[in-house]
Parts: structure tokens; sequence; C-alpha cells
């Protein structure tokens, strides 16, 4: 095994990964879902659950920057005129405020808007890649698949919110297009406790239909002690 070289104690069989190749990819930690007055919490959720995952998260980021991996941030956000917003999304249910509309953080989901800034203890920093994304999945309408292309990325480690909404749809996204990913079980958090274990369930079924899942401390563990050797630069 190279110095690079990480096997994870996973589900339902260990995750093999080179770390020069894989990347943690934090999908939509962003005021507008932990944060009350925000599109969660427009939707009629009780937001304040997810925000369990804010310490498990950090350490985990902390360690992959410490090892040099790559770390991908999304934001789910529209452009300010919408025109990236299907009516279908914009009109579905029956919340007071819709996506667009001015709430207590700004305008609901739109880019820039002090709702849709990633929460202060996982703000990105220089190296790290934002994606700004007006789907479900981090790959639809996103620069994303020709980015993870050209850094020569095969492996994704996800985590973030909500577990069955855009944490199951980017990893299902990137299972079609080729990535081996993994699911890490406490970085992630659904308004519905049930759905969030449904999920886990639904990847790691079938011989990993969708791919693996692993608590934070196996990934940690998997980590070279002390390392900076993953990437030789930021792409
Ligand atoms: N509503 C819900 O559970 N999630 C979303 O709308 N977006 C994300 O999951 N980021």
């Amino acid at each position: 095994m190279s110095a690079n070289s990480l096997q994870i104690s996973a589900q339902p069989y260990p995750f093999r990964c080179d770390l020069a190749h894989t990347a943690l990819v934090i999908i939509d930690m962003q005021r507008d879902f932990l944060e009350p007055g925000g599109f969660g919490a427009s939707l009629g959720n009780d937001v304040s659950g997810v925000r369990a995952i804010l310490p498990t998260l950090q350490i985990l980021l902390a360690a992959w920057r410490q090892a040099s991996g790559l770390v991908i941030h999304t934001r789910e956000s529209h452009l300010p005129d919408l025109a990236d917003c299907p009516p279908a999304k914009r009109l579905r249910g029956e919340a007071p405020l819709r996506i667009g509309d001015r709430g207590p953080m700004g305008r609901i989901l739109v880019r820039g808007e002090p709702g849709n800034q990633i929460v202060p203890e996982l703000a990105p920093i220089d190296g790290e890649w934002q994606i700004e994304k007006p789907g479900k999945g981090a790959f639809h309408a996103t620069d994303l698949q020709a980015r993870l292309q050209a850094a020569g990325i095969t492996h994704l480690l996800f985590t973030g919110v909500t577990t069955e909404v855009c944490v199951q749809t980017s990893m299902r996204e990137a299972n079609d297009r080729g990535y081996e990913c993994l699911l890490v079980t406490d970085a992630t958090e659904s308004y519905f406790p049930q759905f969030r274990d449904a999920t886990i369930a639904m990847v790691v079924a079938q011989g990993g239909i969708v791919g693996w899942a692993a608590a934070s401390n196996a990934v940690l563990a998997a980590l070279p002690a002390g390392s900076t050797s993953g990437r030789s630069n930021a792409v």
C-alpha cells in the first residue's frame, strides 16, 4: 500500500481509497437548513436537531484538512432572478415563505444572502471548492463532474444535510457517474432521523448498491497520523 492508501472499516465491506484521489464532500451545511427562518424551517421542519452533527463534522473536516485531502462544500442556492429555479420547485407545497421571498436571513435560498452562507463552524478556507447547486444533487447544473475529472478524484466521502434529500441525491448521481462513494453516518442528518437511518440502510444494501457507509471514527482511524500526505497542491 502506498502512503496515501486508506482502508476504512465500513458497511458492507472495507472501503479502499487513495487520499490524493478522494474528496470530502460537505453538502449544504448552510444557515438555510440549520437555523430558524430559513428554507428548511419554511417547509415546516424543526431544524434544531440537524445541528447535532456540527462537532463531528468539525473534527472530520479538521483531520481531512490536516491530511491535505480535497474538501468540497456545496450550497443549495439560486440566482437572484431565480432563472435557475423551476416553477415546480418554487411553488411546491404550502410554505409561508417560498424560494426568493425575503425572510429573517434575507431572500430564501438565494445566492449570496446571509441565510445562504455556510455556518461559521465549517466555513470554507482557501483551496476548498465551493459548488453552488440549484438542485438537490450536486451534479445537476454544476461543473462538479468536470472539475472532479480534471482533478483526478475517483472516491467521495459524503456528509451534510439532509441525508435523504440532497446527500442521497448527490451520492446517487456520483454513483451513476462511476465514483466510489462512502456516506459518513454520524456526519449527516435529516429532519427525520428514521429517514437518515433508512438512507444508510438502502445505500449499503445489495452489496453496496449505492456505496459504503462508515462512522467518522472509522474515517479518522484510517487517516495517517499527523499526515499532510494528501494532494501535493490545491486544484
Ligand atoms: N428539505 C430537505 O430535507 N432538504 C432540502 O431541501 N435540501 C437539502 O437537503 N440540502
